[in-house]
């Protein structure tokens, strides 16, 4: 895999190359390469220090030791502020519908020229080390590296955001982070200093009904959208603007995992999404994208209900239809994580001619923000000449020096204008990036339009579009998060303001939190709207069935059981474009009823079902009695139950799923010497209608 490969030199030294990509790297023959400072002498003795006779001193003469010790010491940089857990991967995106008569960026241009991309996913609260399940936003940011410069698309899988004005994100950020005076909780918002904000913050009402739905809990990062959230311009060549937002759907469809199978994925495995995207990546199975957009004109804009440069508000696609006019597809996995995914550095300044800002208060706070912590994050201003944030096409300025100045720049003329040196690079009036001429007018002030007053509205139209298992799992991550927060004051404002939303989920969320708090509404400072219709395109359950592609399946097989089954089972996999995990008693694996040998992928214990979309049982008689008193094979079982998800399983298992506590449904599927009607059950998702007997829904 050209991820895995690294470029290697037939000379006989290790010597700095210049990768694909750009990166430099070092490397030497196999076999061939001496072991070097990092000045290129070579090392006689890299694991004695050298000392005052064998027993003595170390001597601080030992200049080997010294480089190797000061270059470890200092290996690490500051973590992101936010979005410090990431994970990322190459790729490339392919225009496939021509948007060159509304802008002069030739990405969205020229039908079938693939553009290299490289694409971070992110949680937003938790540091570098925490789970990837953590209840939380995910970052999608996407770095094109377009002939005309880069461009960084940096959105997240929700189309709107907390805030209104980017003077409020340190308040947000602070308060979502693990509370200062004792460093916990990490990667959680179920703690008081988050609510409390939240509940004194009424325009995050909308985005906190996103956080709280199972688009905060993705089952994979193949399988969520991406929103550039503000509202863009495209500029064509006549200087004529359009308002464009930007979506990404996957081709996998979209799915989530439920809060429970959250919580235990973090414990068994909390590398969780990383592993899925580099596994799949790996293993040629590349996610892939829609680009849509929404385009729309000034006049058209006037028109909304809302103010389309409000980033806690959103255009549904049932009033401006998505146009799908490219590809996203991610191929290669980073070589160096700390080299790309940590040191790549989004800007959300950085834009093409024909791509422009619109006016969103919040965007322009961002503009300056991500610029500047790049800053205190790498260290110094020449951060662009890292490979991974160097531009791929031509570049030239007159800019200079710095720290870690990597370029050297013989030119004498570091300025414009000069009669000395005419052939320097020069602007082009033509070619150029030209900021759109919106006009301005109006008075210095510091206050909001009244056009982003309403903030419940679009938040009670979210919970109206979604399904009753959406609605229920909205209410209970509601119950669950105020249940974590200790004052009462805080907690009851919160429900003020559900209530305000919609009083069903004030009132249910009230009875999940069980004792008798007042809820007093919140004030609006515009009446709620009860007139915005449901909008199917908001929830995840109500699009199509997402396929099995991509999908995790297991078997937990016992010693002695059927070769036939097992057989069948990889057919029938194998025929969705699924994956199969084996999961043993032992990581030996087992013997199967015609002699043949089956490995194990997982041992139970480390293989539990939380880890997979479906399940079945493959067990003989003896092997169901034994699995039948062992916890982890009884947990198994009845955390799939639990999950909704399909259980297949032979006559003989039956005792286990007994044990486990399994009530018969249309997921729990009998296998009779063929696993086709497991996988045609599991075609069809989780069992939802079982939810109500395995949980209370309040
Ligand atoms: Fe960010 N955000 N953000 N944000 N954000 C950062 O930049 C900030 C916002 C988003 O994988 C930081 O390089 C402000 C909205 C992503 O490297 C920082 C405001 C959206 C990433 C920053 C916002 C995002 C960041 C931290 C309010 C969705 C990770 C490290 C005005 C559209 C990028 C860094 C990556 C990262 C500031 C709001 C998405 C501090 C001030 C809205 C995906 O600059």
């Amino acid at each position: 895999m050209a991820s895995k490969t690294k470029e290697v030199s037939d000379q006989q030294q290790p010597t700095l190359h210049t990768g694909e990509g750009g990166e430099v790297h070092q490397v030497a023959a196999p076999g061939q390469a001496v072991l070097t400072t990092n000045h290129g002498m070579p090392i006689s003795d890299d694991h004695n220090s050298l000392r005052a006779g064998p027993r003595g001193a170390v001597l601080l003469e030992d200049m080997v030791l010294r480089e190797k010790i000061f270059h470890f010491d200092h290996e690490r940089i500051p973590e992101r502020v936010v979005h410090a857990r990431g994970l990322a991967a190459h790729g490339y995106f392919e225009l496939t519908d021509s948007l060159s008569d509304l802008t002069t960026a030739l990405v969205l241009g020229e039908v079938g020229e693939k553009t290299p991309v490289f694409v971070r996913f992110s949680t937003v609260a938790g540091n570098r080390g925490s789970a990837d399940l953590a209840r939380d936003v995910r970052g999608f940011a996407v770095k094109f590296y377009t002939k005309q410069g880069n461009w960084d698309l940096v959105g997240n899988n929700i189309p709107v955001f907390f805030i209104q004005d980017a003077m409020k994100f340190p308040d947000l950020a602070h308060a979502v982070k693990e509370e200062p005076d004792r460093g916990f909780p990490q990667a959680q918002s179920a703690h008081d200093t988050f609510w409390d904000w939240i509940a004194m913050t009424p325009e995050a009402m909308h985005m906190v009904m996103w956080q709280m739905s199972d688009r905060t809990i993705p089952r994979s990062m193949r399988m969520m959208q991406g929103f550039g959230v503000h509202t863009f311009r495209l500029v064509d060549a006549e200087g004529k603007s359009t308002f464009v937002k930007f979506h990404w759907t996957p081709k996998l469809g979209l799915q989530s995992v439920i809060w429970d199978e959250a919580v235990k994925i973090n414990g068994a495995d909390p590398d969780f999404h990383r592993r899925d995207l580099y596994n799949a990546i790996d293993n040629g199975d590349y996610p892939e994208w829609e680009l849509g957009v929404q385009l729309f004109s000034e006049e058209e804009a006037a028109g909304f209900d809302f103010d389309h440069l409000d980033s806690t508000k959103l255009i549904p696609e049932e009033v401006v239809p998505l146009r799908v006019i490219g590809r996203l597809v991610l191929d290669r996995n980073p070589a160096n994580v700390h080299a790309e995914t940590e040191q790549v550095a989004f800007c959300t300044q950085n834009l093409v001619p024909g791509i422009d800002f619109s006016d969103d208060p919040l965007l322009h706070g961002r503009n300056f923000s991500y610029l500047d912590t790049q800053l205190s994050r790498l260290g110094s201003v020449n951060f662009n000449q890292i490979p991974i944030n160097a531009p791929k096409c031509p570049f030239a300025n007159m800019q200079r020096d710095g720290h870690m100045q990597t370029f050297v720049q013989p030119q004498r003329v570091t300025y414009t204008p000069s009669l000395l040196d005419p052939s320097g690079p020069r602007e082009s009036h033509d070619k150029g990036f030209r900021s759109f001429p919106s006009p301005m007018s109006g008075e210095k002030q510091r206050e909001r339009s009244p056009t982003f007053a309403d903030h419940y509205s679009q938040a009670r139209q979210f919970f109206i579009s979604q399904t009753v298992p959406e609605q229920d799992h909205i209410v209970a991550a509601l119950i669950f998060e105020l249940s974590k927060v200790e004052s009462d004051l805080v907690r009851s404002t919160m429900l003020g303001h559900l209530y305000t939303i919609e009083e069903e989920i004030g009132e249910r969320v009230a009875a999940g939190l069980g004792h008798d708090l007042d809820i007093v509404p919140a004030q609006p400072a515009v009446p709620v709207r009860g007139d915005l219709e449901p909008a199917s395109s908001l929830s995840i359950l109500a699009r199509a069935l997402p396929p099995l592609k991509g999908r995790m399946l297991a078997a937990l097989v016992t010693e002695g059981a059927s070769a036939a089954l097992v057989g069948s089972l990889f057919d029938a996999v194998a025929g969705v474009d699924a994956q199969l995990k084996i999961v043993c008693p032992t990581i030996g694996g087992v013997t199967l009823d015609d002699g043949s040998q089956l490995k194990a992928d997982h041992q139970l214990a480390g293989g539990p079902s939380v880890l997979f979309d479906a399940v079945t049982v493959i067990a003989t008689e003896d092997g169901a009695a034994i699995l039948s008193v062992e916890a982890a094979a009884v947990a198994w079982v009845h955390d799939a139950f639990a999950h909704l998800k399909v259980i297949g399983y032979n006559a003989d298992a039956a005792a286990l799923l007994d044990v486990a506590g399994v009530d018969e449904d249309a997921g729990i599927v009998l296998l009779d010497g063929e696993a086709q009607p497991f996988i045609d059950a599991a075609s069809n998702g989780r069992v939802w209608e079982r939810e109500q007997n395995v949980r209370t829904v309040f």
